[in-house]
């Protein structure tokens, strides 16, 4: 695929919102304070052993909650225009349902007047997934359509306060990964009786009437608001050009990001392949939810970090789909990173960091990523990469701060990835934004802190929680200061 800027002219406009994205149980530490209450993930790094590698807790983290003016002059220093953040739904409603802690709503209110102070325009997400723990307990959280009210009443809350200053709302973040952590830890969380592997597709509905209603509600509170939800996932390649790979990629994007965006931006439904696993179990909807589904979504955002090769299963697609007890059922798609330059030479990762096997510097293909969504699901709505980023390899195992600092494949990953953006734009597609994941070392889920993914790094024994520039940082802000129309 040529990697071709066809005319050097072209340039970012100055309304591009290129940005950096975080999320509140990521950054913010302060998890017993001014009333919050608890989440899943609490109990995720409290109680459950080695959830997270180390056991790390979000208990501190990045103290953001008390540190955000520092951070958000850091990032005002970048030169960004755009800041995404999401907000802590049990610090807004400790309960998940019913009272309000006002602490919380005075604490964003801050945040976002402090963004607007430096003219950089706040993207609020209402859930990264830190569901509220009573809302988990109660009824199993996003397994029941009981959360679509719940959830729909805390939108109506943050829309309430904030929507006089916040224009781009995201509902919630990567619902594929989120639905795919159901079934939670046994013991720790309370027993429901839908089958393992049918749970996320449970999750998946509640998130789609959850959406939609939430939408609707927020274009009749604030007209020009600007609403969609964040998916993800990377660019699919068939690994030949066989027809039965190419039944493979498209399996492997109906279980992902079709999932959810064939509803959203294109029937209503879900896409015929996952309609079909699904018709056993999970009741069909409505034709009243899926004109409220459909349409619910004013841009396309995704987190566009990498891209993989899928192929057909040993002994063929069919015959994967024969056999429940195969481990790539019901999707039947196999995937792989291969790592020569024959294949483009695209392929810098940290395969061998286990945290980060997953990612990989494919910005080659970013391009014909743009261009797949603008085809396929956008129809002709503005496309936001909401989140990109890199974990420089090893990078938590390294003791000099010069070498921490140094984060020379992170910096080519924001340099190559920002260019191949501006041949997207020049090729036609409508990209009005980017965000990097992420402006600042952070809490990585499941990989605790042996995973970094920030521009700057934190060190995490020092209780102060310093941050330091990398070398990324320059790099990211340069590549917009060479290529933002002047
Ligand atoms: C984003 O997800 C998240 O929104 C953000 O919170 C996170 O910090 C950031 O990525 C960096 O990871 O370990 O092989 O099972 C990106 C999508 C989906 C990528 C789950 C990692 C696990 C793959 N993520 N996936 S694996």
């Amino acid at each position: 695929y040529p990697m071709e800027l066809k005319n050097e002219s072209w340039s970012f406009s100055r309304s591009f919102l290129w940005g950096v994205a975080s999320a509140a149980f990521q950054i913010e530490g302060a998890v017993r304070d001014d009333g919050r209450g608890p989440s899943v993930w609490d109990v995720l790094g409290h109680r459950v052993t080695n959830y997270e590698v180390n056991n790390y807790t979000a208990d501190v983290v990045d103290n953001n909650y008390y540190l955000y003016k520092e951070d958000l002059a850091r990032i005002a220093a970048l030169g960004v225009k755009a800041y995404s953040f999401s907000l802590s739904w049990s610090r807004i409603m400790p309960f998940g349902r019913g009272p309000v802690n006002q602490v919380a709503i005075d604490h964003y209110n801050d945040v976002i007047n402090t963004c607007l102070e430096y003219d950089i325009i706040p993207l609020v997400t209402l859930y990264h997934w830190d569901t509220p723990l009573v809302l988990q307990d109660t009824y199993g959280g996003w397994l029941s359509e009981d959360i679509v009210n719940d959830f729909v009443a805390y939108a109506s809350v943050a829309f309430a306060a904030f929507g006089d200053r916040v224009t781009y709302w995201f509902t919630v973040n990567e619902p594929i990964v989120f639905c795919q952590q159901y079934p939670l830890p046994a013991h720790y969380f309370k027993n429901f009786t839908i089958p393992a592997e049918h749970q996320q597709f449970y999750c998946g509905q509640s998130v789609l009437l959850a959406h939609s209603q939430a939408y609707h509600l927020g274009k009749s509170m604030m007209p020009n608001s600007i609403i969609a939800y964040k998916n993800n996932g990377g660019y699919k390649i068939p690994l030949t050009n066989s027809t039965e790979d190419a039944q493979a990629v498209q399996r492997a994007w109906d279980f992902n990001e079709g999932w959810f965006s064939d509803p959203v931006y294109l029937t209503g439904d879900y896409p015929a392949s996952v309609k079909n696993y699904t018709a056993s179990f999970l009741r069909p909807l409505t034709q009243q939810e899926m004109q409220s589904i459909n349409g619910s979504a004013d841009i396309y955002a995704h987190d566009a970090y990498t891209s993989q090769f899928y192929f057909a299963p040993d002994g063929g697609i069919d015959a994967c789909l024969a056999n429940s007890s195969n481990p790539l059922y019901p999707t039947c798609a196999n995937t792989s990173y291969t790592y020569s330059a024959a294949d483009g030479g695209w392929l810098i990762g940290p395969a061998a960091d286990p945290g980060a096997s997953w990612l990989h510097k494919a910005t080659d293909w970013v391009p014909q990523f743009l261009n797949y969504i603008a085809d396929t699901w956008a129809g002709g709505r503005p496309i936001v990469v909401s989140e990109f980023g890199f974990a420089e390899p090893f990078e938590a195992d390294k003791t000099l701060l010069q070498d921490i600092l140094y984060d020379p494949l992170r910096m080519s990953y924001y340099h190559d990835y920002t260019r191949a953006m501006l041949i997207a734009l020049s090729e036609g597609v409508n990209l009005i934004g980017c965000l990097a994941w992420s402006f600042v070392d952070n809490f990585e889920w499941a990989s605790g802190f042996s995973i970094r993914f920030g521009m700057q790094y934190v060190n995490f024994s020092d209780p102060a929680l310093p941050r330091y520039y990398k070398a990324s940082f320059f790099e990211y802000k340069s590549a917009f200061d060479i290529y933002q129309e002047q």
